[in-house]
């Protein structure tokens, strides 16, 4: 099995959340055309014609696109240990959760992410201004059904955990790093708990060290272009 991601996206995180936790082997490839990659990106539409990351391979060939529906084969094809609670209400809970990361809390972070490709002085606090504000208000969803014992849904580790950490890693670090903006989570107490107890998971603090460190690298490496450009 071969998992087609890189480190800094939200979406492939919620995947690796099940291959660690569920032990499953899988090798782990940055696509071509990626961040660094001097190749074209036409090889990897071959095999996910979206284009985007993640993308599951299976050993047989046959490849599948979309971070929900990879952590949805993965969960029905290795069910042990279970990242679905038992419990309806939780399970719809933990969809519930993981569609507000997709819907409303990147959507919010998409103009910042084009932002930060660009140099500083097309940072226009306008349009700064109103992404910070859609964000905190998408956080404000996950803070209206987030759990408050330690996890995301029903006192455990489960796919909602790896949907929510990449995004508050940006949301609560990069966001206030790179823009010098408040952390939205001092106004979202309950979300703020949860962020600090699901760190002490050891598959949460693989996770979020791994996205930090992704970011890390990307922030240096665009610093690094941006002084060979000047
Ligand atoms: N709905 C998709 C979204 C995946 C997505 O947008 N991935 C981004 C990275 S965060 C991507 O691959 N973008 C294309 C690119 O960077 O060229 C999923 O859940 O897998």
């Amino acid at each position: 099995m071969k998992l087609y991601q890189t480190y800094a996206s939200p979406f492939p995180t919620r995947v690796r959340l099940l291959l660690y936790a569920k032990g499953i082997e899988a090798e782990i490839v940055e696509p071509p055309g990626f961040h660094a990659s001097t190749e074209s990106k036409g090889e990897y539409l071959r095999i996910n014609p979206i284009g985007r990351v993640p993308t599951l391979v299976l050993d047989d060939g046959r490849a599948l696109p979309e971070s929900e529906v990879i952590c949805e084969y993965l969960e029905d094809a290795y069910p042990e240990p279970s990242l679905r609670p038992t419990d309806l209400w939780a399970r719809a809970r933990m969809r519930l959760l993981s569609r507000i990361c997709d819907f409303y809390v990147v959507m919010a972070m998409v103009p910042l992410f084009s932002l930060s490709g660009r140099s500083r002085r097309h940072w226009e606090p306008a349009v700064v201004a109103a992404a910070v504000d859609r964000l905190a208000d998408a956080l404000a969803y996950l803070e209206a059904y987030v759990g408050e014992d330690g996890y995301a849904v029903g006192g455990a580790l489960s796919q909602a955990d790896g949907a929510i950490a990449p995004q508050l890693v940006l949301a609560s670090e990069w966001i206030p790093d790179l823009f010098g903006t408040p952390d939205p989570l001092l106004r979202l107490p309950r979300l703020a708990g949860y962020w600090r107890a699901v760190q002490t998971d050891p598959i949460v603090a693989r996770l979020v060290a791994e996205t930090r460190q992704a970011i890390a690298e990307q922030q240096a490496a665009s610093r690094a272009l941006a002084s060979r450009r000047t």
